[in-house]
């Protein structure tokens, strides 16, 4: 899956939406480029005083966006990369991942931005990671889904979405 087709949808104003991030911790390089390009989306959307955590792995971001959301953060984006081995691990843990993810959006409501990159190599997950040079700033992008996604379900909760 590319990112062709991806909405474009502008900045919208979230600054008084409660905002967390949730970050992996494996393969640096590019963990570094999707939370500068989610914090570029939060400050494009003037999200005021984000709260950044970090897991050490993608299996752990589930457990942990599920309770910043009970915690009544209304988004959560959820950073990570997995970058397929010669095992059946990267299964286990992309599925668990993106599972728990789904489940915990639909569990408590809040919206979920899913920046999980599972790639083959390190150079794909570069080339998405929104760093100079890359095609692609899924930081961003997930950020970005995230907000416009809890601000429609203010709007719906609060009875005024057409
Ligand atoms: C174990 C593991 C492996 C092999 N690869 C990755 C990876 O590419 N990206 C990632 O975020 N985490 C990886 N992990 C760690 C698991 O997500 C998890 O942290 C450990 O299995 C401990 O629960």
């Amino acid at each position: 899956m590319s990112g062709e087709g991806s909405p474009d949808a502008g900045p919208i104003d979230c600054h008084d939406l409660r905002v967390a991030v949730v970050a992996a911790s494996w393969h640096e390089p590019v963990m570094d480029g999707l939370i500068a390009g989610a914090q570029r989306a939060l400050a494009d959307y003037q999200v005021e005083a984000p709260t950044t955590v970090r897991v050490p792995g993608s299996f752990e971001l589930p457990v942990v966006a599920a309770a910043l959301a009970e915690k009544g953060y209304e988004a959560v984006v959820a950073l990570g990369v997995v970058i397929r081995g010669g095992t059946p691990h990267f299964e286990y843990v992309c599925s668990a991942a993106t599972d728990g993810l789904n489940r915990v959006s639909l569990d408590t409501g809040a919206a979920v931005g899913f920046g999980l990159l599972t790639c083959d190599t390190e150079e794909q997950a570069l080339d998405r990671a929104g760093l100079d040079g890359s095609s692609e700033d899924k930081g961003y992008e997930a950020t970005s889904a995230a907000l416009h996604t809890a601000s429609l379900l203010r709007r719906i909760r609060r009875g005024y979405a057409t």
